[in-house]
């Protein structure tokens, strides 16, 4: 591959930070208009941005999304393997000890931290599959940490399966929120094995590979014989061949842009592939900003779509595509490429 891959796992683990980083501002704020937030990143970009910064060098902060992400990685570097009950203690240890993020978690994901802290850990993924009534989470808060999975185990397609289900049932035990964490980690790790020195991206290809392997997994009987993932992205291909490409008012209707994994993962991956192209309205060369300024601009779930978007870019490009301002802008750079490094050389 003509792109390292220390380059691919700094870039998709960066990649996942800044799109919350950057996304986090727009979370929820439907009226922002693709050119305000077209504004916003030409100005990251711009000398009087630059300056500003160096004076009073204030960052744009991560979330729940880059905090667990965080956990997810440090977990493995520590312990050298999955380790369910270390990973439950770094969220809940995350949770309670990082005061200024505890209101951008999930409204339900905090009452699965009281309940392991209360129970002293002593079954990782009972208090998750206590949620909602016992039927489990399906928000996108597996998918939205889920990227570390695909580093630690990218060269074992059974392993990263079982490791994404495990790393997920922590806090989401829906078929749902699962699988939606199983379908990111994919993305990724098709991200990381493809080679973009190679010519452009075979956008057909990436999909129709994501929607055999979602065939495969989905377990029909949990959802009356239909694969919802698998449904999502035959609706995502269709969406991507069409003639001067889809608008973003038939992307937010058919693929969503909310909390849920079912209306957003799919979403994130679309971000990705839409932008292998160019995309009214944003003007760049560079393909992982316009991946990332066009998930934002989708609206809706901004930051955990936008991350989501970002790591799978990251790990496809490399850490080369992500540009300084970027990286200057945003909290904990460096520990996320200190973590990739980690990674890194776990994989070795
Ligand atoms: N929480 C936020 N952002 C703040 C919310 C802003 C607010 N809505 C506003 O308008 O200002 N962001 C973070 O949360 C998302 C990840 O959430 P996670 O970890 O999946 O949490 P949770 O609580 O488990 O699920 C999220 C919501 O999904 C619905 N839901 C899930 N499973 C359900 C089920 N079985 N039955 C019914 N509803 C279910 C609930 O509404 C949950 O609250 C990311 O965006 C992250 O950035
Ligand atoms: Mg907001
Ligand atoms: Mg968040
Ligand atoms: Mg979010």
């Amino acid at each position: 591959c003509g792109i390292s891959r220390l380059s691919k796992f700094r870039g998709a683990l960066l990649g996942a930070l800044l799109g919350d980083c950057l996304g986090s501002p727009f979370e929820f704020d439907d009226d922002e208009s693709p050119i305000v937030i077209h504004k916003f990143f030409e100005k990251l970009e711009g000398p009087d941005f630059k300056f500003f910064f160096l004076l009073l060098a204030p960052k744009y902060a991560y979330t729940d999304d880059s905090a667990m992400t965080k956990c997810v990685a440090k977990s493995f570097v520590s312990q050298g393997c999955l380790d369910e009950k270390d990973l439950a203690k770094r969220f809940v240890t995350e949770f309670y000890s990082d005061r200024r993020r505890a209101n951008t978690y999930g409204q339900h994901v905090v009452d699965v931290f009281h309940k392991l802290r209360a129970l002293k850990f002593a079954d990782p993924f009972k208090p998750a599959s206590e949620q909602f009534n016992g039927t489990g989470s399906y928000g996108n808060g597996g998918a939205m940490r889920i990227s570390p999975v695909a580093l630690f185990c990218h060269t074992d397609y059974d392993v990263m399966l079982h490791t994404a289900k495990r790393v997920t049932q922590i806090t989401h035990t829906h078929a749902l929120g699962v699988n939606g964490a199983i379908l990111q980690c994919l993305a990724v790790h098709e991200g990381l094995t493809q080679d973009p020195t190679q010519g452009p991206l075979d956008v057909e290809k990436f999909t129709d590979g994501l929607i055999s392997k979602m065939q495969m997994i989905e377990q029909t009987d949990e959802f009356d014989g239909k694969r919802p993932f698998h449904t999502q992205l035959l609706i995502m291909k269709k969406l991507l061949a069409k003639e001067g490409g889809a608008n973003v008012h038939e992307v937010k209707e058919s693929l969503g842009n909310d909390v849920t994994a079912i209306f957003s993962v799919p979403t994130a991956i679309f971000s990705f592939l839409r932008a292998q192209k160019p995309i009214p309205g944003i003007e760049t060369e560079n393909k992982f900003r316009r991946t990332v300024q066009y998930a934002i601009s989708l609206g809706g779930d901004t930051d955990t779509i936008a991350s989501m978007a970002g790591a799978i870019a990251g790990a496809y490009f490399g850490e080369e595509e992500i540009s300084d301002p970027y990286r200057k802008y945003c909290e904990g750079v460096e520990e996320f490429l200190e973590l990739a490094d980690g990674l890194y050389e776990l994989a070795k």
